[in-house]
């Protein structure tokens, strides 16, 4: 991967290379971490900004509550900390990762008082799912794995440990020869990706699940907001793989996937199988809004120069 110069590692920067970690680092052993992905994007005309940074923040802190440890800092000093790591490595974009971890101290399950540390890395990452995703649309298959059941693991906390029920369908979907896996919930209805949320299109009506056993992407408010903004009607409503198989689109949502259009679904061609006229909409739209060239959504950006 591309690395970057700093690593922000409990209120100072250190050298990528020397940001580590004990092998007996309790996080290691049993996903006791809490983690977000943010991005910021260069502005049209100049600068650059952070997309949500504090709604990403409090997130952040929302999933450490809910996995019940503390980090030690406001979500100030977070946001602060975030924009540090940007102009330190001088980075006009990129992706963000903020990590929350249980660190070394005593072994077994219980945390106990092994202390709570902090990461911020940055770096450049262009199209999660490939150059050409967010064009041509991807190729996904309902995953044989269930996303976890809402009193399983807890999905509206972004929590490392609950990533590897993501890392078993993704590694399903793709030995299959698909870019992504669409996961089912415990009831059988549609949830999330292993790292998106899912949206689908019909008769000119928006569909994404309801806030149930999946995260509650950022993205996927952001499209929400937009589309609602723009006259579509968006329904928060539970859907099934079949109701997805005749949607007329489908997009996945994420601040990695940014809005990457679905061209196929269990080798059921979507629509036309291609990015659609409402997809290609909003994308535009999106992208429009996280370059700064949307006054409407400018309390969505964190401005920063370097
Ligand atoms: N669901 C899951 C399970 C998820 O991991 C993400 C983000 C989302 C939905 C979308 O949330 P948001 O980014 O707030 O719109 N996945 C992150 C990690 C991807 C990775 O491979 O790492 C991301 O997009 O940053």
């Amino acid at each position: 991967m591309q690395t970057t110069e700093f690593i922000w590692f409990d209120g100072k920067l250190v050298p990528w290379n020397e940001a580590q970690v004990h092998v007996l680092t309790h996080a290691l052993h049993y996903g006791s971490a809490v983690f977000e992905g943010i991005r910021a994007y260069a502005r049209t005309g100049g600068g650059s900004a952070v997309f949500r940074l504090k709604d990403h923040v409090q997130r952040l802190l929302n999933s450490a509550k809910i996995i019940g440890i503390t980090i030690p800092y406001t979500l100030d000093v977070l946001s602060e900390a975030i924009l540090q790591t940007l102009k330190a490595n001088k980075m006009p974009d990129a992706y963000i990762r903020p990590l929350s971890f249980v660190g070394y101290g005593e072994m077994g399950v219980y945390p106990g008082a092994n202390p709570v540390q902090t990461i911020i890395a940055a770096w450049p990452w262009g199209a999660y799912l490939g150059p050409e995703a967010l064009e041509r649309g991807i190729r996904v298959k309902t995953s044989s794995f269930a996303r976890s059941h809402v009193n399983t693991s807890m999905s509206k906390a972004k929590a490392a440990g609950n990533y590897i029920n993501s890392i078993l369908a993704k590694i399903e979907a793709r030995d299959d020869g698909y870019d992504e896996a669409v996961m089912l919930d415990t009831n059988g209805f549609v949830s999330e990706a292993t790292g998106e949320n899912i949206f689908i299109v019909r008769d000119g009506i928006l569909k994404t699940t309801p806030w149930t056993s999946i995260l509650g992407g950022i993205t996927r408010d952001s499209v929400l907001k937009l589309a609602c903004d723009l006259g579509y009607t968006v329904l928060e409503q539970q859907f099934t793989r079949d109701e997805f198989y005749i949607a007329d689109e489908a997009f996945f949502t994420g601040t990695a996937a940014e809005i990457t259009p679905i061209r196929e679904l269990d080798h059921r061609q979507i629509g036309a199988g291609q990015a659609g006229p409402i997809t290609k909409h909003l994308q535009k739209e999106f992208f429009k809004i996280v370059q700064g060239e949307n006054s409407h959504y400018a309390d969505w950006l964190t401005p920063y120069t370097l």
